[in-house]
């Protein structure tokens, strides 16, 4: 319908910035260190120009895909107190890579199923197979050893950029975050498949955006089992749910119930409202020459990451397995998180097929990543060539999404009240430690027509997030409820969105000191029609920290057009 859509670089109208930054005076600290710290550092609204393609005076320009080379491969940026093994580049390879070329359309259609509900024979199967396969040697590429390397590797930066060897690849808080976990686990899919002689065998998905699905599936809590790992928070266990905004401590006085509909909700808010557009789910460009991490999709924020979180043994320095990204693939419920995160994808481009499209860009679709295939050769697969899993010869069970229709109810009682509020001005960069901070943010435009609406997304963008990655951080943000997001809680509308990061240490070739550094992007136009915002000037915006110190760049409104 519009050309735009089309077009090879996303565009993005940089309109105007916040006009006045403010920050609540009333909110009640407990330290006095936190708040509206400026150092003067400047934060990074101009590097996201220059991510997105937009020429910046004194900026190199960035273009190309992202080629991954075996040779590129080693240390990786591991944290204080890992667990052995510390190298995880894959074995070696005495011939160059294949490229990929798509299975026989006659192979059997691999069906992926929920995993809570498999049958006893597709359990046991499932089972077999990854025993099988940590039966294989270590040297083996399809041996589980190896796969968790796979993660390690593309997660932990092991890999160097092609030209330019002093930054790292790291898939997670960029574009690439759907396409790499896709060919990793078509890959592994593929393996254990062939380790059972079975060329149907599909990856069963962890079903937990529905709530018969929410807690851990009961085959990967039974010690001893090939399925469980040590290497977890054992108050997770069945038959408790997963709560997708896990910080650390789990909720007292919350029902199953509770936390399904919260979860539910959750769901509404990361794959309806906030992935409206492509860039929105699938995460910010990362092209060569680019620094790490310029922003992640609304999922993998949340709660791909919080599952992480919430599996991961917090009686470890580092969370592992799943609560870390070096060890993350150790355990074996990785596989059918991410295969649940897979589905999500294909979820996303049937909930509007007009708007939640893939990106066309070149740069996206060229860039290559490398796999040990069943055969055990070393495959060159392009993001092109994983975007149709019927060409890719598997599908999903159909699943009812009860979250489509869970959307957060308006919190009544709190619009206009901000208006009386007394504001004292701040500047970016902000801190936040312990209390809330509030800002005005100004609407370049109000009230635009349904047409207008269609063509941009209104969204806000929380620049330049930085934080030293030795500890996992969180903060929520919520729009005009400066005072009363308490009341608001997880669940309701004016919760515009999470932040929330894993532990990420070291990142080879920057300067340490400016530690990691991201953004986040939340969608506004249907959301300040909920809260009838949308004819406001400004909103306020209330960024409350849950765990964790955080620097915060900046606010502003940016229309996204895709
Ligand atoms: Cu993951």
């Amino acid at each position: 319908m519009f050309e735009m859509a089309t077009s090879r670089r996303l565009l993005v109208l940089f309109t105007a910035f916040f006009v006045s930054v403010t920050v609540a005076a009333s909110f009640s600290a407990t330290d006095s260190d936190g708040g509206s710290s400026s150092d003067g550092s400047s934060s990074s609204s101009d590097g996201a120009i220059g991510r997105l393609g937009i020429p910046v005076p004194g900026r190199r320009n960035t273009t190309g895909p992202m080629i991954t080379d075996l040779n590129a491969c080693g240390p990786s940026d591991l944290p204080a107190h890992a667990l052995p093994p510390f190298d995880c580049c894959p074995p070696p390879s005495s011939v160059p890579p294949i490229n990929f070329t798509f299975p026989d359309p006659s192979e059997p259609l691999r069906v992926r199923r929920r995993m809570h509900a498999l049958s006893p024979e597709l359990l046991a199967n499932f089972t077999r197979a990854v025993a099988l396969m940590k039966a294989l040697n270590k040297s083996d590429p399809r041996s589980f050893y190896q796969q968790a390397n796979i993660h390690c590797a593309y997660c932990t930066g092991a890999y160097r950029q092609a030209g330019h060897p002093e930054l790292n690849i790291q898939v997670h808080n960029t574009w690439f975050f759907q396409p790499l976990h896709r060919a990793y686990l078509y890959y592994y899919e593929r393996i254990l498949g062939k380790l059972l002689g079975d060329p149907s065998f599909g990856l069963p998905f962890w079903n937990w955006d529905a709530p018969d699905g929410m807690p851990m599936p009961s085959a990967f809590a039974d010690p001893g089992a090939v399925l469980f790992d040590p290497l977890r928070n054992p108050a997770h266990a069945p038959p408790r749910l997963l709560d997708m905004h896990f910080a650390g401590a789990d909720a007292a006085n919350r029902s199953a119930r509770e936390q399904a509909e919260l979860n539910l909700r959750t769901m509404y808010r990361q794959l309806v409202t906030n992935a409206a557009r492509p860039s929105l789910f699938h995460g910010q460009p990362y092209r060569p020459g680019d620094k790490p991490n310029p922003g992640a999709g609304s999922l993998e924020i949340y709660p791909h990451n919080h599952v992480h979180y919430w599996c991961g043994d917090l009686r470890r320095k580092n969370f592992e397995d799943m609560g870390v990204y070096y060890s993350a693939g150790r355990d074996p419920i990785l596989y059918p998180h991410h295969s649940n995160v897979d589905r999500m994808w294909e979820v996303w481009r049937a909930l509007d097929p007009d708007r939640h499209v893939d990106f066309a860009d070149p740069d996206w679709l060229d860039s290559s990543f490398l796999f040990y295939d069943e055969e055990a050769r070393l495959v060159r697969v392009t993001v092109r060539d994983m975007l149709d899993i019927s060409k890719l010869r598997y599908a999903y069970e159909n699943v009812h999404l009860q979250w489509v229709n869970a959307k957060p109810p308006v919190t009544p009682g709190l619009r206009r009240q901000r208006r009386r509020r007394v504001l004292e001005a701040v500047r970016f960069p902000v801190t936040l430690n312990r209390r809330a901070v509030s800002a005005e943010v100004a609407r370049p435009r109000v009230a635009r027509s349904r047409l207008a609406k269609a063509v941009e997304e209104e969204v806000l963008v929380v620049d330049g997030i930085r934080f030293d990655g030795g500890e996992v951080v969180r903060f929520d943000v919520y729009i005009n409820a400066p005072d009363e997001y308490h009341r608001v809680g997880l669940g309701g509308r004016e919760l515009a969105g999470t932040y929330m990061s894993l532990k990420r240490v070291g990142h080879r070739g920057l300067n340490l000191k400016d530690g990691f550094e991201t953004s986040m992007r939340l969608a506004l136009n249907d959301l300040l029609e909920d809260l009838d915002a949308d004819a406001d000037e400004t909103i306020t915006v209330t960024m409350v920290p849950r765990q964790g110190k955080v620097h915060i760049g900046g606010l502003r409104i940016d229309y996204v057009l895709e």
